[in-house]
This record gives C-alpha cells, sequence and structure tokens, in this order.
C-alpha cells in the first residue's frame, strides 16, 4: 500500500509514522485512518522494537476531519458509533496491544481524538508550544479514542472532568505537572529527544518491556492478587528468554548488555 496521509519508515528496528495532512492538521479522514492501520500492520510484522508517532507541520492531529461530516438540515443522521469502532477502537486498541514501546512526539496542538491518540501511547513527549483539548464537548459528543477511559486514570476525575467538560486548551508544561504525559520539552528539542529515546527501545529488551507495558495497563482492572499473577506469569515468559539471559550474563562480566529482543 502507498501512503499520501502519512510518512512510514522502519530502519534499525525503528518505525515511524508522521501524520502528514497539514493543512487540516493532520485531522482523520477514512484513508489516513487505513493508511495508519497497514503502517501498524507492518510494525508489528517487521523487526520494529519501538513505534515514534509524530505530526506533520504545526500540529499533532486534531481529530477527526469535520469536514467529512455532512450535518446539513436535510441529511440523514451520521453513524458516529461506526467510525467509532470501525477506525478509532481498533486504532487504540492497537497501539496499545504493539509489543514495544510505543512513542508519542506531541509537536502541536492534539485536539479530540487526536489528543486520546496521543494518550494511548507508551511515553508521551511534546514540544513547549503543543497543547491538548479535549474539544468534544464543543460538538455535543464525549471524548472518544479511550479519552474518557485514559484521563481519569491519568490525573483523576477531578481533572478529567474539568478537561472533557470545559474542552479547554491544556498546555503541554500543564500536561507535564498533571502527569498527563512524560515530559514536555523546548520544541527544538523534540525530535531529538524523540529519537533519542526511540534509540535507546531500539537496543532494549523487547518483550520484557512489552510484558511491562501490558502488566502496567492490566493493573486498573486487577486487585493485587491478580497483578501478581501478571508479575509471576510475565517473569516465567522472561525467564526462558534470551535477552534475560544476556541481561545476567552482560551484569556478571561487567560489560554492557547486547539485547536482540529475543
Ligand atoms: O465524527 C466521528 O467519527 C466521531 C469521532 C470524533 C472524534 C473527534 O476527534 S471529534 C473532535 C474533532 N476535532 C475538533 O473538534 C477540533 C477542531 N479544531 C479546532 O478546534 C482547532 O482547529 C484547533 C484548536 C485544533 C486549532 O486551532 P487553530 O486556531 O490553531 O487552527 P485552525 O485555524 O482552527 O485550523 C487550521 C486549519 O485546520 C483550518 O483550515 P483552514 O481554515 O486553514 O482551511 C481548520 O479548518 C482545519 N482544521 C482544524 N481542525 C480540523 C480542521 N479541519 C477539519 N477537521 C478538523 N478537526
Amino acid at each position: 500500500m502507498s501512503y499520501e496521509h502519512i510518512l512510514f519508515s522502519l530502519e534499525n528496528g525503528i518505525a515511524r509514522v508522521t501524520l502528514n495532512r497539514p493543512d487540516k492538521l493532520n485531522s482523520f479522514n477514512e484513508a489516513m485512518h487505513l493508511e495508519l492501520r497497514d503502517a501498524l500492520a507492518k510494525t508489528r510484522a517487521g523487526k520494529a522494537r519501538v513505534l515514534v508517532l509524530t505530526g506533520a507541520g504545526r500540529g499533532f492531529c486534531a481529530g477527526q476531519d469535520l469536514s467529512d461530516r455532512n450535518v446539513s438540515a436535510g441529511a440523514s443522521p451520521v453513524d458516529l458509533g461506526h467510525t467509532i469502532e470501525t477506525f478509532y477502537t481498533p486504532l487504540i486498541l492497537s497501539l496499545r496491544a504493539l509489543e514495544m514501546p510505543v512513542i508519542c512526539a506531541v509537536n502541536g496542538v492534539a485536539a479530540g481524538a487526536g489528543a486520546n491518540i496521543a494518550l494511548a501511547c507508551d511515553i508521551v513527549i511534546a514540544g513547549r508550544s503543543a497543547s491538548f483539548i479535549q474539544a468534544f464537548c464543543k460538538l455535543g459528543l464525549v471524548p472518544d479514542a479511550g479519552g474518557t477511559w485514559a484521563l481519569p486514570r491519568l490525573v483523576g476525575n477531578a481533572r478529567a472532568l474539568g478537561l472533557a467538560l470545559l474542552g479547554d486548551k491544556l498546555s503541554a508544561e500543564q500536561a507535564e505537572n498533571w502527569g498527563l504525559i512524560w515530559k514536555c520539552v523546548d520544541d527544538d528539542k523534540l525530535a531529538e529527544e524523540a529519537d533519542k529515546l526511540a534509540k535507546h527501545f531500539s537496543t532494549a529488551p523487547t518483550k520484557g518491556l512489552a510484558l511491562t507495558k501490558q502488566a502496567i495497563y492490566a493493573s486498573g482492572g486487577n486487585t493485587l492478587e491478580q497483578q501478581l499473577a501478571v508479575e509471576r506469569d510475565s517473569q516465567r515468559q522472561l525467564g526462558a528468554s534470551k535477552d534475560y539471559r544476556e541481561g545476567v550474563s552482560a551484569f556478571m562480566e561487567k560489560r554492557a548488555p547486547s539485547f536482540k529482543g529475543e
């Protein structure tokens, strides 16, 4: 599949996706969804050990392309449930399920589903001029793309409700202070910072990181006992991995480990 609305590369274990409809602030139409789906499938099938998601131009992503929606008086209502289950839900679930760290480099405004796609990534870094807007309330909608799940878990009900009911712009700095994202960096350092993280993860013990992210995400719905069982099962699996052997050997031999993601 060739891409018109995203850029994609996979080199040296690093998959990179850039949402690329800058004149529409990288908002999603169906074609962009399908291209991103294809790129994520290639990321899963290829030798990627980390994925970096970012946007082209001055925005990260403004959510759904609203010009795709016919809301004129005579038009029959759009079944938004259909778009959600066909596109946004599988996208969020596949980002979560990717067996590698997913870095989101938020290069500008992230609004609506765009904000929540960023929050579905494992490590979110944002340029200082970036912002997060739960724009849904201005359209009479609820936060989707996992927003009502992620927001209260990340920042608690009080802040989640404030963000979702008011739809105000949250600066990248405030997002970092609230624990909504990992880090806010100067705009001119964003790409460099994302690269540094990507290179780190591309030589890390990928299976261990994949099970770590699964365990952290599972914890919200688990009791302590259930979570201890998740940890046991993960360690059992990882104890048989080549990377575990390498990590212990490297420690004992006082040398840097050479992890292969196996
Ligand atoms: O429909 C379904 O399937 C349900 C699913 C919904 C998921 C959702 O994401 S709903 C939420 C949709 N998104 C929004 O409501 C955000 C709309 N955009 C904005 O509020 C503002 O654009 C921003 C706050 C994000 C940025 O403001 P600003 O002033 O920096 O830029 P701008 O001038 O508003 O936008 C620049 C251009 O991008 C402009 O086009 P123009 O006038 O230069 O030709 C604008 O129309 C376009 N644009 C921005 N967001 C969207 C968009 N075009 C289509 N859809 C957009 N979402």
